[in-house]
């Protein structure tokens, strides 16, 4: 799809979320995470995407607006999950984003045991979209995912406007770094030490490491020397898969 981006979609609203969501203005865009040491497709991350009024409006507006109604964003969330496992490209780990929102209710975690009861290969990535992360909350969220015997992917570490949370890398199988890393270690060397740091610690740990936001030549030698085991990123665009 190459409809224009929605200029400004601090104009977005809950009727605006709810008409999404009813018209199903959404679709699933798979982005594939290489192997470094096969060059070879090892999972998909599923990425929402979302239309209105015939023009696409990035994903965090819609999650934060639907954030702050918990039954929308429920429903939003599980209308999106069902999409991203109903239409997984085959043979690959699936990588779907989780909000720990998304836990606060006992039946929404009996949903999220049923839909995920039968899955295969899935990685629940958790990050938090909002600036109300609870450490409690998250250890409860973190329970239930393991409890139904998921690997935890820590997402958008290194993001600055992301809280860090250290119980979230310690039970993490995969650690995801924020494609912001690249671009500080373009503006000073120093940040590479700090990366290869948390390489070494995944290292050690037998945690799996995923660069994110790989767009260039030099951006995957650059991974390639660090050592990450796994990449993602626009250079691997012509290999993602749509749900519709
Ligand atoms: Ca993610
Ligand atoms: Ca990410």
């Amino acid at each position: 799809m190459s409809s224009p981006m929605l200029c400004n979609e601090n104009l977005l609203n809950e009727c605006d979320v709810v008409r999404m969501i009813h018209e199903r203005h959404f679709w699933v865009e798979y982005e594939p995470i290489i192997a470094m040491h096969s060059g070879t497709i090892f999972g998909y991350e599923a990425l929402a995407r979302f239309i209105l009024n015939e023009r696409r409006i990035p994903p965090m507006p819609v999650l934060m607006v639907a954030h702050q109604n918990p039954e929308l964003f429920f429903h939003l969330e599980s209308e999106l999950k069902a999409l991203q496992l109903f239409h997984r490209p085959n043979n690959a780990m699936l990588f779907l984003n989780l909000d720990p929102h998304n836990f606060s209710e006992p039946k929404h975690i009996a949903f999220w045991k049923q839909l995920f009861g039968n899955a295969q290969d899935i990685c629940i990535e958790i990050t938090e979209n909002t600036d109300d992360m609870q450490t409690a909350f998250l250890s409860h969220c973190l329970n239930e995912i393991q409890t139904m015997g998921f690997p935890i992917a820590q997402d958008d570490i290194g993001n600055d406007d992301k809280p860090f949370c250290f119980d979230l890398t310690r039970r993490a199988d995969f650690l995801k770094f924020d494609k912001t890393w690249l671009l500080k270690i373009k503006h000073c060397p120093d940040y590479q030490e700090i990366l290869k740091g948390f390489l070494a610690f995944a290292k050690a740990q037998g945690k799996r490491s995923i660069l994110e936001g790989i767009e260039t030549e030099g951006d995957f030698l650059l991974a390639r020397d660090l050592g990450v085991d796994f990449v993602q990123g626009y250079l691997f665009k012509h290999l993602n898969h749509h749900s519709c």
